[in-house]
């Protein structure tokens, strides 16, 4: 049965029952079977029901009007008003740095090559907040490995879009722009790591990173640049926006780890966005750990946060 080859982080799609709009009801019911098994029972209720529901996707209208996004303000309620209207993508994406060629890619481009897919991710904000998206999009490790990079790269470091003309934010001198972040080669390679186009089965509106953004399941949500510009393949550790605004609370890992505190909060429980539950146990790696925690094998996750 289908069910079986299941990668082990896809998230159950009942789901659905929330947000009726990424999956419809027919592909459901071939994809799994399910409701064959348990006749009484819608196919949704029979997932729900074999998988529990405890990660269901968050409300669309929270993920899509409380948003980080600096470049246009710091206050999350702003985000979504002042990029009303405004058409960030879409664009090529520039690959370049240590590669064999570099290259231009239209980022409309990106589901035709690489073939576009829907991941249901937890998503968890250092500022210990989360949610559960339904993201669509194409797996990073794929466009890295069209860029063929140099055996000395080790690193990618992507810096997103900076239009002053309808991004306020920009305008502050609080922070080293243009937003920039970055991740070893390997855990950009990782079959987790994931470059975004749509979300709730629709493109990304801007607020949430129009045309494309980075979703890194397992590490904290800044990590996961917004309107990436350019992907650039390095030697060295690159520089982060957060890294550089402050060393001592924000790392270039930045994995999520219910030990190892903000140091002016805790990190060991978190809120989920909608949810009626007030706090629920932060979870290391965000809950991702059996996939991902052997890139981190003999590192100190404290000193390396
Ligand atoms: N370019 C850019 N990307 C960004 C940010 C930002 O300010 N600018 N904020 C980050 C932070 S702190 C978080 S929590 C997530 C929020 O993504 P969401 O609004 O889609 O939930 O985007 C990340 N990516
Ligand atoms: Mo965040």
């Amino acid at each position: 049965m289908k069910l079986l080859s299941k990668p082990s982080w896809q998230l159950p799609e009942s789901a659905v029952t929330e947000e009726q709009v990424f999956v419809s009801r027919r592909a459901l019911v071939k994809g799994l079977g399910l409701a064959l098994a348990w006749p009484g029972l819608s196919p949704m209720q029979a997932w729900a029901a074999k998988f529990g529901s405890e990660l269901t996707p968050s409300k669309e209208e929270l993920v899509t009007s409380y948003n980080n996004f600096y470049e246009f303000s710091t206050d999350k309620g702003e985000v979504r008003p002042l990029a009303q209207g405004v058409q960030l993508g879409p664009w090529e994406l520039e690959i370049g740095g240590l590669v064999e060629k570099p290259l231009r890619l239209d980022t409309q481009k990106l589901a035709q090559l690489f073939g576009e897919e829907e991941r249901i991710y937890r998503f968890r904000c250092v500022e210990a907040w989360a949610a559960v998206v339904p993201w669509r999009g194409v797996g990073l490790k794929k466009l890295v490995e069209m860029a063929r990079p140099l055996s000395g790269a080790k690193y990618v470091r992507f810096v997103a879009h900076m239009d002053p003309k309808v991004m306020p934010g920009l305008a502050s001198g609080h922070f080293p722009w243009p937003y920039s972040e970055g991740l070893r080669i390997d855990e950009a390679t990782h079959e987790l790591a994931f470059l975004a186009t749509g979300i709730y089965g629709k493109p990304l509106p801007t607020q949430n990173g129009a045309p494309v953004r980075l979703v890194v399941p397992w590490k904290y949500g800044f990590k996961s640049i917004k309107s990436i510009r350019s992907i650039e393949f390095t030697a060295t550790q690159p520089r982060t926006l957060w890294n550089d605004v402050g060393p001592a609370e924000y790392g270039f890992y930045a994995n999520v780890n219910p030990e190892v505190d903000h140091p002016r909060w805790s990190q060991a429980t978190e809120k989920l966005l909608g949810s009626w539950v007030q706090r629920q146990p932060t979870r290391l790696f965000n809950g991702y750990g059996e996939q991902v925690a052997s890139l981190y094998q003999g590192l100190d996750l404290k000193r390396n946060y």
